[in-house]
This record gives structure tokens, sequence and C-alpha cells, in this order.
């Protein structure tokens, strides 16, 4: 096995929790007594646009108050180290990743710090809060705009560069993720398809699809993160060493 293998790295929630990022489970995954699925909808934008947008402004504003984790920086540094293929694949919202130095990485469900025209279409990067007021910079009409996120119901970014990793990964790391939201919770299946790829599940306890996993690391992605970085590195460095 040639150490220019191909990683794919798949994160959820629990890669922000210790960050001060609330997961999607906790609090039952209800939002103010909304269910979550219902606020982050198409349908609940529609019957309800100001609540809706609260729900992205409070957490978008949220943003400032939380740093990247161990975590975050561990998955930096094996993008950085790495020389193989890497490709980090979020369902988080959230830019911890990029603050932590990651480049290769893919926003399945959308960011928080984007915001799109329903009109023209067109995507720009918002820090700010977004109202029925906000004005679109590309075609000027007001109260048009809304969060640059995939709700429920909708098709997620980038399915197909995806796919597409995940049939040639040799390794899968799937971290902090509860596997029930589709089609995310379906990765390790399309990257065990290959029979040679080395699924790694990481979570704090069992999932939906822990039973996907021959290894599974249990512990907060913090602690564990780095130390299993550091160990692959290692391996692999020695592999390169071993074939020269
Ligand atoms: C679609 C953006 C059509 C919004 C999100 C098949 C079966 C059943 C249902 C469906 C199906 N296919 C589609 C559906 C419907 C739906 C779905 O899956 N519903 C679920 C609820 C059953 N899916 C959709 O609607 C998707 N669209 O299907 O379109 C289509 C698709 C493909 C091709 C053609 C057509 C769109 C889904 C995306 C919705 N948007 N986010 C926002 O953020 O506001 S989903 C959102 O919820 C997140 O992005 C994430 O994906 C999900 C939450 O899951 P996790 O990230 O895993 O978080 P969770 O809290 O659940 O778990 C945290 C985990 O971390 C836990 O396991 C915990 O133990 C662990 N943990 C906690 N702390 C730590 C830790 N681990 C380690 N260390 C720690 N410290």
């Amino acid at each position: 096995m040639s150490a220019e293998r191909n990683i794919v790295v798949l994160t959820g929630a629990g890669m922000s929790a210790e960050s001060g990022v609330p997961t999607f489970r906790g609090e039952d995954g209800l939002w103010e007594g909304h269910h979550i699925e219902m606020v982050a909808s198409p349908e609940g934008f529609a019957r309800d646009p100001k609540l809706v947008q609260r729900f992205y402004n409070l957490r978008r504003a949220a943003l400032k108050t939380v740093e990247p984790n161990a975590g975050h920086f561990a998955l930096a540094r094996l993008e950085r180290e790495w020389r193989g293929n890497f490709l980090l694949v979020t369902q988080n919202v959230d830019d911890l990743h990029e603050r932590a130095g990651s480049e290769k990485l893919l926003h399945m469900h959308g960011e928080l710090l984007k915001a799109r025209c329903t009109n023209c279409g067109e995507v720009c990067s918002w820090s700010e809060d977004l109202s029925s007021d906000t004005r679109c910079a590309a075609c000027g009409k007001t109260g048009e705009m809304r969060p640059h996120i995939v709700w429920f119901g909708e098709v997620p970014f980038e399915l197909e560069t995806i796919t597409n990793a995940l049939k040639s990964a040799d390794i899968f790391l799937c971290i902090g993720t509860s596997g029930v939201v589709y089609p995310a919770a379906g990765f390790a299946r399309t990257a065990a398809q290959n029979p040679s790829c080395r699924l790694v599940e990481f979570n704090i306890e069992s999932t939906e699809i822990s039973r996907q996993f021959r290894e599974r690391v249990i512990g907060p992605v913090s602690v564990e993160l780095p130390k299993f970085v550091e160990q692959l590195l290692s391996d692999t460095h020695r592999q390169a060493w071993l074939e020269r």
C-alpha cells in the first residue's frame, strides 16, 4: 500500500461541540421549541421568514464568540502534511475549519457567512444580520436574500465531487456525526464499496452508522484527533521511508 493514499474526511456538529457550537441532537433537536427540520426548511422560511432569519442571525453572530479546537487544527495539519489526495467534507455551516487553516474543504450544507439572492442567485459573503430589508448588491432587489444554507428537502452542494472522492478513498474518517441525516449518513457505505478502504469513526458514543466501521475511536475530538493524526503521519512517513 503506497504512501500516496487518498483520504476523505466527513465532519458533523460533534467536531465543533467543544468549541461551544451547539449540536443538533442536543436539547432534543429543538430550537426555541421548534423542530430544527421545521426551521431549517423552505417551508419554514415561506411560513415565517422572520423566525428563520432570526435562527440564522443568532448562529451567525455566535460565530464571533467561538474558536477552533485542537481537533480542527489536527485536521488542518493532516491536510498540510499528507502526501496523497485529501478532501475535508463538512456538514457544519460554521467557519471553524477555515479558521484552523483547512483549505481542501467543502461545505456540503452551506455556510453561515454566505447569503444568496433568491431572485438572481448571487452568492456573497455575509457577516451581519439578514432581514426582509436586505438588498441584493447584484440585482438591487430587496427582501430576496436568504442564508446560503442547504435546508431539509434541498439538494446538498458538491455531491458529485464528494461521491467521486469517496469512491476512490483509501481512508475515510467519519468525525462527530450521528449518522441520521442523509445523504451524508450514506457516505460510509459509498466509501466501503472499495473493500480495501480503511473506515474509522470518531465519536463520544455509538451512532446510527457505527456498525459500518471496523475501527472506532471513542472520545472527544479535541483529544483523539491530534493523537490519531500524529500516528497516521508517522506511520506514513515510515512507510515512505521503507518504500524509497
Ligand atoms: C435531500 C444545514 C434530496 C442547516 C442541514 C433517507 C432516509 C430518511 C430521510 C431522508 C433520506 N433522504 C433524505 C431524507 C430527508 C432528510 C433527512 O436526512 N432527514 C433526517 C432528519 C431523517 N435529508 C434532506 O432533506 C437532505 N436533502 O435529501 O434532498 C436529495 C438528496 C440527494 C440527492 C438528490 C436529492 C438535506 C439535509 C441537509 C439539511 N441541512 N444543515 C442548518 O445547519 O441549519 S442538516 C444538519 O443536521 C447538519 O448539517 C447535519 O447534517 C445534521 C446534524 O447531524 P450531525 O452533524 O451529525 O449532528 P448531531 O447533533 O446529530 O450529532 C452530533 C454527533 O457528534 C453525535 O453523534 C454526538 O455523539 C457527537 N459528539 C458530540 N460531541 C462530540 C462528539 N463526537 C466527538 N467529540 C465530541 N466532543
